[in-house]
């Protein structure tokens, strides 16, 4: 479906297929038409009224048109909800994700290779966040029970999760397991990463033991006097 604007918050992205026509075209930072869902004065300190241009394609001599867009850009293959091995769920609050903040001596969880799992995310606040998940891309099965329109439909690493909205995303972990490393979940909004909103997990092989690391928190007051 042709589309002129995409909606995109903090660390999102999106592959976007642009026909030239000999004329300039010029891709361009738009505010957000409902604020964000945030009064005008925040919606402004938060930068999500700001416009500005990002790229121009300029047209050279002689131009010739671009063929056009084509009616299918990319075949993806579903990933089954049906067959999770595991659902899990996320509320998103008060810079934290299901009451927690990060702790880097903490896995909240452990998904096992060659696995599908559903996760629900649901923004609980009265404020805009995103949820962003370290090693795969997933696919949003629904947004309240609706399937997602044509331009979230495809493999993403980051959705933007208005207030009240639940997200159900298909997730399937196929490669580079580790007991000790974990990989990390977080809202990706840069004020709300750094206050702690941020968990972790491990993805581990069929029956392996965890053997997370662990990080010496005191660390950084060595040598202060205490
Ligand atoms: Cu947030």
């Amino acid at each position: 479906m042709p589309l002129t604007r995409v909606r995109l918050s903090p660390g999102e992205r999106a592959e976007i297929v642009v026909a030239v026509n000999g004329s300039n075209t010029l891709l361009r930072a738009m505010p957000y038409e409902d604020n964000a869902g945030l009064d005008r004065g925040d919606a402004a300190a938060f930068g999500v009224q700001d416009s500005f241009d990002i790229l121009e394609l300029r047209a050279g001599k002689n131009p010739t048109a671009s063929a056009a867009l084509p009616a299918s850009l990319a075949t993806i293959a579903r990933l089954d909800p049906a067959a999770a091995a595991a659902e899990r769920s996320f509320e998103l609050q008060w810079f934290m994700i299901n009451g927690a903040q990060m702790d880097m001596n903490r896995i909240d969880f452990s998904p096992t290779v060659d696995t599908t799992e559903v996760w629900t995310v649901r923004n609980v606040d009265d404020w805009p966040h995103n949820f962003h998940v370290h090693d795969v891309q997933f696919q949003i099965i629904d947004i309240d029970g609706s399937p997602p329109p044509p331009a979230l439909a495809g493999w993403k690493d980051t959705v933007y999760t208005p207030p009240g909205v639940r997200f159900r995303l298909a997730l399937r972990f196929t490669e580079y397991s580790d007991p000790t490393y974990p990989y990390m979940y977080h809202c990706h909004l840069l004020l709300h990463e750094d206050q702690g909103m941020m968990g972790q997990f491990l993805v581990l092989e069929p029956g392996q033991r965890p053997t997370p690391m662990t990080m010496d928190m005191t660390m950084t007051h060595r040598g202060h006097g205490g």
